[in-house]
């Protein structure tokens, strides 16, 4: 495999493999099937970042808030599972808003590595970042993280690769993903090496659907920008107006779906090709799988152990502690 490396910003990494398929590929297989798809890390250019930060501020939306307050009532127990000298690997660093309560608490930390998608937004807060911590050594990358990616070394002897997957982001992947992702991943770690990640979990119907349905429409807008995202990259010419959010927990398979509705008859034009619509028809755009305690457990158990688990006092939410087995 060849590997791409071009320095954008001082010191920043931006990844691209050879061989592999590009936006276009990827957008245009979805929009072939019969139910049509697109692949929900395309919500994420700088504006769908931005519109992500702000769900995380919608008072229905409670995985960002209740995964924050267990960071903090848990330090003391998140500190000792990360150990000392240890270097850690956000995968879809966001804002970083969450590194930050663990840089503030974790002394240990020799070294941070953001891997993000969102070349413009990563650039960003990585400025800010080097402000606020002066002493931390930060090498962002920006790269697809779905995809194989290199840590950039890091000199100390003692280095311990610690995963930070927080947010539930591990929900967008249908299980059977999960195992392949986490296999990869974890040939970033040394033995021993482990995993911080926040796992949302299953809960009343009624709560889910609020959460990906906000009453400021923020959701909405945050959907709808995987078509100006589309637009903007591919030159397509998706109508944003034509085209209505739908959100709702399918029961059956354990997730919240997100779907994009034409709402009349019509035809989008993206590279060479043509896609129809019908009156309706959908375009699914996101899956955000829930779980019990026992499921991720089980789901896991290829590449991981569970060390430990803190949850919240009404059970919404979960950040768990995995071992490289
Ligand atoms: C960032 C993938 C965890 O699934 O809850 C928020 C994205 N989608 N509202 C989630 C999202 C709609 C979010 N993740």
């Amino acid at each position: 495999m060849i590997m791409q490396t071009r320095n954008i910003v001082d010191n920043m990494e931006y990844q691209t493999m050879f061989g592999q398929a590009t936006m276009l590929d990827e957008v245009c297989k979805g929009l072939r099937e019969s139910q049509k798809y697109l692949p929900s890390k395309y919500f994420y250019d700088e504006q769908g970042s931005h519109l992500f930060e702000k769900i995380t501020r919608q008072k229905e939306y409670y995985p960002t808030r209740t995964e924050m307050a267990i960071m903090l009532e848990n330090m003391t127990e998140i500190a000792a599972c990360i150990g000392r000298d240890s270097v850690l690997v956000e995968l879809g660093s966001g804002s970083s808003r969450k590194t930050r309560l663990l840089l503030d608490h974790l002394p240990g930390i020799v070294a941070y590595v953001p891997v993000e998608i969102s070349e413009q937004y990563l650039a960003t807060v990585i400025f800010e970042l080097e402000k606020e911590y002066p002493d931390l050594l930060i090498k962002p990358v920006c790269a697809d993280y779905t995809r194989p990616f290199r840590v950039p070394p890091i000199e100390n002897p003692h280095t311990y690769y610690v995963l930070f997957y927080p947010g539930s982001t591990i929900g967008n992947f249908r299980p059977q993903q999960v195992q392949q992702f986490l296999g990869t991943v974890s040939q970033i770690l040394n033995p021993g090496g482990g995993m911080l990640i926040g796992v949302d979990l299953k809960k009343d119907k009624n709560i889910l659907e609020a959460a990906y349905n906000d009453k400021n429409g923020v959701t909405t807008s945050f959907n709808k920008n995987i078509l100006r995202h589309i637009n903007h990259k591919l030159a397509a010419n998706f109508n944003l107006k034509d085209f209505r959010h739908k959100a709702f927990y399918n029961q059956e398979e354990g997730r919240v779906e997100m779907h994009l509705i034409s709402e009349i008859e019509q035809d989008v034009i993206i590279g060479s090709e043509r896609f129809h619509f019908e009156k309706g028809e959908s375009i699914h755009t996101e899956n955000s799988y829930k779980y019990s305690l026992s499921d991720f457990e089980t789901l896991v158990s290829d590449w991981f152990s569970v060390k430990q688990v803190w949850t919240d006092r009404d059970d919404y939410f979960s950040l768990q502690f995995l071992e490289k087995k």
